[in-house]
């Protein structure tokens, strides 16, 4: 299938230390996954769901251990632990190597090797990546289908060139006779999820979970990715992309970044309630975003479909994901419906009677037990969302006319405020953050600051990346032409601990505010912390929302963000000493004109 000897030449090496029974080069046809899905079913790995309700859809259940992202089992080898930063864990390459070298020693046995090509972003795009993974989960290959552009056509793109080498196992072997279990992976201590930024090389070992498991994603797209950005000059970020049109016609490109738990899916596939306004999809998760020939700045989602929270996902909240997730999708730990459909809490209906949770066991809504577990997934194509942006697949990518930053801040942050320049607006990136509550994760309650939505996905350190986002604005071809950054906050409350803001697709008031601030016709006054829209800048029409709560709603409290610059910079103390001199600027700045 290739001629790449590099290519040739690392398979072969790890073949040879994984020892799998056979190793096959997936070349991404249909009839290849229903030859993958029809032997999950059969071995008991998978179960396909009613074809008239879910057509071509499949099921899935983890091992209990085994559910989620593991933060701390995710490691950054550079070759100084300086360059991994204060925030990232680190190991040196060399020790590194040979941990997993002893760990993926036969750790195929009975197994086959897949050899996975695939492109991050359209393929042959300027601003497109190419890696092979290779993994013994047949439940990866089917999840890197949907998730990428992937098989043989990405072979003949890359003819001799470069590829990212993503190396995967399940870490479970299977002896002479053994028999195999529903989910094979690895003990927690066991699980390695490292990255070599300067070699450009993902290792993972013992998860078969999402992230984990699935390198192209996190691994690939955002952890090495970001790496590579800042040595070539773009950017790699954890955003949505979304294109908006309003009732002129005009259209605009936005990229956004939030913390987790914020709607981001949402926000991507929201339904406008203003009248004559549409938003299109590009992206939910990730963009790469490079300086055009025109000096604009232009984005693609490197992915090919959505790896989707599902608990909370209804036709109420998002129905654009309900019927991107309708057909052709994989369910990973939601519950299971005795006609064989899948089900999950915040549906929107009742669990029918002999329901199957994630754990595979008779669904009892009185045991205070979930049918499916909170961080269940559907993996669903994104050419299948109803409002696909259609140039979501422009090799060229979509000009960005703004970048959106938010967290989920009950008091002091704005509903929106934008940036006084570019380098402010990297300041505002780096001090994103949502407020916690103790009991939630175990930790202390506050702020839990998450810069630019980055914290576990910047492959180097932090202190360098906020350097590289302001590199990128004293570079850039056309300052002028660089995206106007900003600040939401759907979720401020009143003294009551009432929502302030309606949310979801009410938000279409708030980005056209934006809109308007690109087209420069929207009017703002400018505070201590930025531009605040004035009480009439913000459609309010049809909303049980005073002029009052806009007043509240962008009200510059000087006293509370006081306290937050207070925050801010213990957050920079923790930094180290690469923090950047203008972002220190921009705090000491800032503390003038709060006066
Ligand atoms: O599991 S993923 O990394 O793909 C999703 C997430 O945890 O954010
Ligand atoms: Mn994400």
């Amino acid at each position: 299938m290739t001629n790449n000897q590099k290519l040739i030449r690392w398979v072969h090496e790890w073949a040879e230390l994984c020892q799998p029974e056979k190793v096959y080069w997936c070349d991404g046809s249909q009839e290849e996954n229903d030859r993958l899905m029809a032997e999950m079913v059969a071995s008991g790995m998978a179960v396909k769901l009613d074809d008239k309700k879910r057509p071509n859809s499949y099921y899935f259940q983890s091992d209990p251990s085994d559910v989620a992202r593991v933060e701390n089992r995710t490691y950054i080898c550079s070759e100084k632990q300086e360059d991994a930063g204060p925030t990232n864990n680190w190991a040196a390459p060399a020790e590194m190597k040979a941990t997993l070298k002893a760990l993926f020693k036969g750790a195929m046995k009975g197994r086959t090797m897949y050899v996975i090509p695939f492109s991050m972003g359209p393929l042959g795009s300027d601003i497109a990546h190419i890696g092979v993974e290779i993994t013994d989960s047949p439940y990866v290959v089917v999840n890197m289908r949907v998730m990428t552009r992937m098989g043989k056509a990405v072979l003949d793109v890359l003819g001799n060139g470069d590829f990212v080498p993503c190396v995967h196992s399940n870490g479970a072997p299977l002896q002479p006779g053994q028999k195999d279990v529903k989910w094979p992976c690895a003990p927690i201590e066991q699980k390695y999820i490292t990255h070599f930024p300067e070699t450009k090389e993902i290792i993972a070992y013992g998860s078969g979970y999402g992230g984990n498991a699935l390198l192209g994603k996190k691994c690939f797209a955002l952890r090495i990715a970001s790496a590579m950005a800042k040595e070539e000059g773009w950017l790699a970020e954890h955003m949505l992309i979304m294109g908006i049109t309003n009732p002129k016609g005009v259209k605009k490109y936005i990229a956004a970044a939030f913390p987790s738990a914020c709607g981001k899916t949402n926000l991507a596939m929201l339904i406008p309630t203003i009248p004559g306004w549409k938003v299109e999809t590009v992206g939910d998760d990730i963009a790469w975003m490079k300086f055009g020939k025109d000096g604009q700045l232009y984005a693609i989602n490197p992915e090919a479909g959505f790896f989707g929270v599902a608990p909370g996902t209804s036709f109420d909240t998002n129905p654009n994901a309900m019927l991107s997730a309708a057909s052709g999708t994989i369910f990973t730990n939601t519950g299971l419906t005795p006609d064989g459909d899948i089900w999950w809490e915040g549906i929107g209906t009742e669990a029918p009677e002999g329901t199957i949770t994630w754990t595979n066991e008779v669904y009892d809504k009185e045991s205070g037990k979930p049918a499916a577990h909170p961080n269940a997934r559907f993996t669903a194509p994104a050419f299948q969302c109803p409002c696909i942006d259609p140039a979501w697949e422009d090799p060229k990518g979509v000009p960005i006319s703004a970048i959106l930053f938010g967290g989920r801040r009950p008091s002091t942050i704005p509903l929106v405020y934008e940036a006084m320049s570019w380098a402010h607006g990297t300041f505002m990136g780096s001090v994103v953050g949502s407020e916690v509550t103790a009991a939630a994760i175990g930790l202390k309650a506050g702020v839990r600051r998450d810069p630019f939505a980055m914290l576990p996905f910047i492959g180097y350190n932090m202190a360098d990346y906020f350097g590289h986002w302001l590199t990128i604005g004293k570079n850039a071809p056309k300052p002028e032409a660089l995206p106007k950054i900003f600040n939401v906050n759907w979720f401020r409350k009143d003294k009551n601990g009432k929502w302030l803001w309606p949310g979801y697709g009410d938000n279409i008031r708030v980005l056209a505010w934006i809109f308007g601030r690109c087209e420069g016709t929207a009017a703002a006054t400018e505070t201590a912390i930025g531009f605040v829209p004035t009480v009439d800048g913000i459609d309010i029409s049809g909303l049980d929302v005073t002029k009052d709560d806009i007043a509240e709603l962008v009200k510059v409290d000087k006293a509370l963000w006081k306290e937050e610059l207070e925050l801010i910079k213990e957050q920079q103390a923790s930094l180290g000493d690469r923090y950047p001199k203008e972002l220190k600027l921009q705090v000491e700045q800032l503390e003038v004109r709060l006066g």
